[in-house]
This record gives C-alpha cells, sequence and structure tokens, in this order.
C-alpha cells in the first residue's frame, strides 16, 4: 500500500474515558507514524482536556449519523464492538480495493485472546456483504496484537525528570513523602485503603472521578485534588510517582511503560467476569504475591492488607514485567504488520 494511508476509526464512548482514550492514543500513533487518522466518535467531549493540542494528522469528526460523501479509508478500525454506520460500510462494499476492515477489542490477559486474535468474521449479507472483518486483540504475549507504545515512548520515560515536574506542577511532595496517584471508581475500601497509605508519609495526587470528593487527610496522608490533565501530562504523572492506582484499560496500560509499581482498578462487570480478569493479568504479569493481595482487596474480592507490604517487591517486578513487555512489537507495529500496511 502506498503512502499516506488513511486510517478512519469509529469510536462510540459508552461510558468513562477508556474508549476514547484509547481511540485518541491510536490516532496519535497513526499520525506520528506519518499516517493520517480520522477519528470518528459520538461524544468528543472529553478530548477538551485530554488533548488540548491537535497534531497534524489527525481530523476529528462527529459520528455519521446520515450518509456522507466519504471515500472511506485504507483502513477502518471498529474500536470495541461499536457498530459502524451502515451507509458507511455499503461505502467500504464498493471501495477499490476495498478497505482492512479491523475490530479493536478490549485489551485482556485471558487465554481466549490468543485464540481469537486475527480471527476472520466473513460478511455474507449486510451492506458490507462480500467484505471480510478481522478481530484484533491488544494483549501481553507475542501470539496477540500487543500494547499501544508510541516510538521513543521508553527512552523519554527514562530521560523524564519526576521531581522537577512534580515542583513545576506545584505537587511536589515534602522531604521524606512518597507521591501516589489514584484514579479510580468508586471503592468502599478507600477508607482502608487511605490509613494504609498513612502508615508512611505520603502525599496522595487524587485524579477526578468518584472518590476524589472522599479522600480525606490524616497524620501520615496529605492530599491534593488534581484537575483533569492532558493525557500527555496523565502519563507524565505516572511516570513521577512513586505508585499509581489506576482503572480500566488505557491508564493500566500507562501504568505498566512508566515501569513504576501500580494497582488496578478493573473495570467492574454485572457477573462478576471481571475477576477471572484480574486473576489472569496477575499470573500473566507473575506479580509477587503479596501484591496480589493488595489488588484482590482494592477490588473487592477479599479484605484490604492493613500495610503496604508488597510494594519493594513490586518496585523491583515493575522495570522486569515493562522490559518483557517491551520486547514484543507495540500494537500499531502489529497492526501494520498483519494488514500489510507499510509503515
Ligand atoms: O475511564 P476508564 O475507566 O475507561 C474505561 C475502561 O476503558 C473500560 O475498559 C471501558 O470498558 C470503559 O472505559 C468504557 O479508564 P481508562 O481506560 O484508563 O481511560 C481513562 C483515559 O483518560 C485514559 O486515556 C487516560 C485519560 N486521562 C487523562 O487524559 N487525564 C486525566 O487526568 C486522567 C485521570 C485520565
Amino acid at each position: 500500500m502506498s503512502r499516506p494511508v488513511v486510517w478512519d476509526i469509529f469510536c462510540r464512548v459508552i461510558d468513562n474515558h477508556g474508549d476514547l482514550g484509547v481511540c485518541w492514543r491510536l490516532a496519535r500513533d497513526i499520525a506520528a507514524r506519518g499516517h493520517m487518522a480520522r477519528l470518528w466518535v459520538d461524544d468528543a467531549a472529553a478530548l477538551a482536556w485530554m488533548a488540548p493540542d491537535h497534531p497534524a494528522g489527525i481530523e476529528l469528526h462527529a459520528w455519521p449519523e446520515t450518509d456522507l460523501a466519504v471515500r472511506p479509508g485504507d483502513v477502518v478500525i471498529e474500536a470495541f464492538g461499536c457498530e459502524l454506520p451502515p451507509a458507511f460500510v455499503a461505502r467500504m462494499a464498493v471501495r477499490a480495493p476495498a478497505p482492512r476492515w479491523v475490530n479493536l477489542e478490549y485489551l485482556s490477559a485471558e487465554d481466549y485472546v490468543e485464540r481469537s486474535h486475527g480471527l476472520a468474521s466473513p460478511q455474507f449479507s449486510g451492506p458490507g456483504a462480500g467484505l471480510t472483518k478481522h478481530f484484533f486483540y491488544p494483549g501481553f504475549t507475542p501470539r496477540t496484537g500487543g500494547l499501544l507504545r508510541e516510538p521513543g515512548l521508553l527512552e523519554t520515560v527514562a530521560g523524564f525528570d519526576g521531581p522537577a515536574w512534580l515542583a513545576r506542577r506545584g505537587w511536589a511532595p515534602r522531604p521524606g513523602e512518597r507521591v501516589v496517584s489514584l484514579f479510580a471508581y468508586a471503592n468502599p475500601a478507600l477508607p482502608a485503603l487511605l490509613q494504609a497509605l498513612a502508615a508512611q508519609p505520603t502525599l496522595l495526587l487524587a485524579c477526578p472521578g468518584p472518590l476524589q470528593p472522599l479522600v480525606t487527610e490524616r497524620p501520615g496522608l496529605r492530599t491534593l485534588a488534581l484537575p483533569y490533565l492532558s493525557q500527555d501530562d496523565y502519563d507524565r504523572l505516572l511516570w513521577a510517582c512513586d505508585l499509581n492506582f489506576v482503572r480500566g484499560e488505557d491508564s493500566f496500560v500507562r501504568a505498566q511503560w512508566a515501569g513504576k509499581p501500580f494497582v488496578w482498578h478493573i473495570y467492574p462487570q454485572h457477573d462478576d467476569a471481571h475477576r477471572a480478569k484480574l486473576e489472569a493479568f496477575m499470573s500473566r504479569a507473575s506479580l509477587p504475591e503479596d501484591w496480589r493481595a493488595l489488588w484482590r482487596g482494592w477490588n473487592g474480592f477479599a479484605p484490604l492488607p492493613a500495610t503496604l507490604s508488597g510494594l519493594a517487591q513490586a518496585g523491583i517486578h515493575a522495570p522486569r514485567w515493562r522490559a518483557q513487555l517491551a520486547a514484543q512489537p507495540d500494537l500499531l507495529a502489529q497492526l501494520q504488520s498483519f494488514l500489510g500496511v507499510s509503515s
């Protein structure tokens, strides 16, 4: 395929910020590699804080409610199973050559991901009859699609001066304080966590969300309520902190690239399906046992441990796990080779 390659990314915001967060990162990565990304989204409001600067190479569009006279791109990404507008699919079906059509799935460490990654779904009826959609699964092993990791990310993290950045933002810890970020869903374990954090002088930087108004200070624990940051600054926050509490999908991945200890608040599902997903990741990453106890406690599957006794070991584990992940090609590089799209 000759350059520049045009990628259409379709995103529906179900709830929270992960759907858009992942799609925006993908669009940025595409643009950074010299391609063109058109992001079609039904609710772009969060981009006001997540992405105040729009880099060249990205076009932002409202979700097309009616047919648009637009030629579909070389690649069409249907994010997280959002259903593409039928009129757009009809245009895909008459485009020559046909666009490559990919359903980008949610991230999981479960075994089914390796089995399902790359599967084809030929379309026998409807406006896309004749096209073939492929399922592309992000993941943590070589037989998955990998994780988004823009070129140069780890070098940037390595050269980052966290204390200076925190000081510039006005969020510097006092001497002897550790710095912890908190981004989470509603969580009844919050009081127990605050107590455990206070066992050692801690500055807790609370991101917007349901827990932010509930975070209270006590001896040993100072807190600051942060505003919503841009994705770039949120990344820097993760790199600057000694420990990060993250949630969902995108912040969870970015915490792994930060190479710092982190605790994942998994997106809760009604049937408790998230429990198997949590366990699958913990064993895939070979998390230290003490640290797993904290993860289970934070996710409501066990009482929260009274202390963060696994923190030191988690600090050794995190950069090793990052190095293991970094040995695999990143998600966009894998997508490109899967689709035969030049970079
Ligand atoms: O917001 P989330 O809980 O999103 C979730 C998950 O993706 C979940 O899997 C999905 O099913 C659900 O959405 C619909 O957490 P996540 O994935 O970390 O997304 C948050 C995004 O917001 C991420 O891109 C980081 C970004 N962010 C900022 O840019 N600035 C900030 O200050 C903060 C706190 C987050």
